[in-house]
């Protein structure tokens, strides 16, 4: 492999948000490591991305929340992947769209294990590994629901203002090297998203998307491009990006029929 080709690692790559992120990224003729626990899925899409692009693409089947796993992915990265110069935090959910007082403690645990300690784990396994010569970024995918709190989706809003507050404290904790940290907050994205959200429930998690244009995975992945593409002297901290149909959390201005 080639050493001078930028590596990046994404998690959650196999769909939505971080597989148009590895694209992206492929285009630009990074060299890729793609986690998530759906292993056909980043099979598939490195197989596709490495005949369209020429690039190597690594796959790492991993659950997030199993600091172990993460720990053995980044451990076994042969000679030639351990220089990991972009990591996106990608990988996250939402599970479940209830009042505090009747939500479900299992889906409690799953949304903060995984976009609050999931993100910490991979970040502390993959930061030893970045180069420390200015040209390392983080990029973590916060959301709207990380800025502003709705009805029914405290949790999911509280670990993503955590991922808000770590994004802010990672910027200060590695400016000494220098790695640069940023933030993307996205509103109403059409992915998978809804589908986790509403328990594979397809007829509710189209709903969320009825009478107005929302954002597209490409949307946040060109945002994130943009961050990565600044001159090393240029840090965005954050990116809030809307449906202009979507003035604030919660709230869609939907034409109706
Ligand atoms: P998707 O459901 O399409 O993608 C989520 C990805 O995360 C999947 O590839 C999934 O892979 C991976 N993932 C989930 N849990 C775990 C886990 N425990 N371990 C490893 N990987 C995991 O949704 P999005 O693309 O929309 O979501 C991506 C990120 O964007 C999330 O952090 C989400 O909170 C955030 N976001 C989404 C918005 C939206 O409206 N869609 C708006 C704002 C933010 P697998 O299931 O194979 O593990
Ligand atoms: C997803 C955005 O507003 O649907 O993070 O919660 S929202």
């Amino acid at each position: 492999m080639n050493n001078s080709t930028p590596i990046a690692m994404i998690t959650g790559a196999g769909s939505g948000i971080g597989d148009a992120i590895a694209r992206a990224l492929a285009r630009a003729s990074y060299n890729l490591i793609i986690t998530g626990r759906r292993g056909e899925r980043l099979e598939a899409l490195a197989e596709a991305l490495s005949a369209e692009h020429q690039i190597q693409v690594r796959v790492c089947v991993l659950d997030v929340r199993n600091r172990a796993a993460v720990n053995a992915c980044v451990a076994e990265l042969p000679d030639g992947w351990r220089n990991i110069s972009v990591l996106v935090n990608n990988a996250g959910l939402a599970w479940g769209l209830e009042p505090i007082d009747e939500g479900d403690p299992d889906k409690w645990d799953a949304m903060m294990d995984t976009n609050v300690k999931g993100l910490l784990y991979v970040s502390r396994a993959v930061i030893p590994l970045m180069p420390k010569d200015g040209s390392a970024h983080i990029i973590n995918i916060g959301s709207i629901a990380g800025k502003e709190v709705y009805a029914n989706g405290a949790v999911y809003c509280a670990s993503k203002f955590a991922v808000d507050a770590l994004s802010k404290g990672m910027r200060i904790d590695l400016a000494k090297y220098p790695i640069r940290v940023g933030c993307v907050h996205p509103g109403a994205v059409e992915t998978e998203f809804s589908l986790v959200r509403f328990d594979g429930d397809e007829t509710r998690a189209s709903k969320v998307y009825e009478g107005f244009e929302n954002l597209v995975a490409m949307d946040v992945a060109e945002a994130v491009w943009f961050m990565l593409n600044r001159p090393p002297h240029v840090n965005i901290n954050e990116l809030t990006i809307m449906p202009t149909a979507q003035p604030a959390a919660g709230i869609i201005h939907r034409k109706t029929v």
